[in-house]
């Protein structure tokens, strides 16, 4: 079994989606494990939206143990690796990250992040990048680019390569240092800070000033009725 740092690593030629197809390699490895795939079928985003499939892009899914209290900072620190592996290639770009875990190159989206419950205590973390095509997303709301749009020419496995390596650095000092860095690095990348925004929820829309994130993870809303910590959510901008 071929190996990315600690982690087991398997590439499919092609699945449906790599936040499934990671579960049978977790069940084989028994053990920390990432599997990436040359085309996916049936991609996900957050509650049953698409994720859009185009030649040579990167889909990959980590499986890993996170215990409930550190999920929402992990999903947080989840989008800083994704941010941080986006800016290492595209050196000139401005590089944001969009609660909760939208990475965006110039406000357009370039990379989603989808986590999912695994068994026992694992977590899946599902990541797309757009490397190589930019897909043609009919939603308005969301403009797509890639690494080719923005006049770079990369190889999915070199991204992913480098998407570990940061994931792991980012990890171990979370483990050693606590999330205040990692907050840090989150808010000084985060769009629209002391900006008006909206975020959708199932029940609703509520909106306010954004005013960042708390040690959880969570978003904090200014409203007139006081900060409000929204745990999920999709964020709008008025
Ligand atoms: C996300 O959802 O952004 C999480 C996407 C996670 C995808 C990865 S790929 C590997 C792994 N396996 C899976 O099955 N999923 C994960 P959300 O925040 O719900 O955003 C979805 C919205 O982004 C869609 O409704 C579109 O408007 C837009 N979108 C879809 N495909 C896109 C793409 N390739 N690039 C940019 N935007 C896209």
């Amino acid at each position: 079994m071929k190996k990315i740092n600690a982690w087991y690593f398997e590439d499919l030629e092609e699945t449906t989606s790599t936040n499934d197809a990671v579960l049978d390699l977790l069940e084989k490895v028994k053990a920390p494990c990432i599997l990436s795939t040359k085309k996916q079928r049936a991609g996900r985003g957050r509650l049953g939206r698409k994720w859009q499939e185009a030649d040579g892009n990167l889909y990959v899914s980590f499986a890993f143990p996170v215990s409930e209290e550190d999920l929402g900072q992990v999903v947080i620190l989840s989008a800083v690796a994704v941010a941080q592996t986006v800016r290492s290639f595209l050196k000139n770009a401005h590089i944001g990250v969009k609660w909760p875990n939208d990475v965006m190159v110039n406000n357009k989206k370039i990379a989603g992040i989808l986590f999912e419950k695994g068994p026992r205590d694992y977590w899946i973390m599902g990541i797309g990048i757009n490397v190589n095509t930019t897909p043609d997303i009919k939603n308005p709301m969301y403009i797509a680019t890639s690494f080719t749009q923005e006049m770079v020419k990369e190889e999915r496995l070199h991204v992913l390569k480098t998407l570990t390596k940061n994931f792991d650095r980012l990890m171990e000092e979370y483990k050693k240092e606590g999330f205040e860095k990692i907050q840090k690095s989150w808010l000084d990348m985060a769009i629209n800070r002391g900006k008006k925004i909206t975020v959708k929820q199932y029940h609703g829309e509520i909106s306010g000033v954004f005013r960042g994130i708390d040690t959880q993870g969570r978003l904090l809303l200014q409203t007139p009725n006081g900060i409000c910590k929204i745990l999920t959510g999709d964020v709008f901008y008025l």
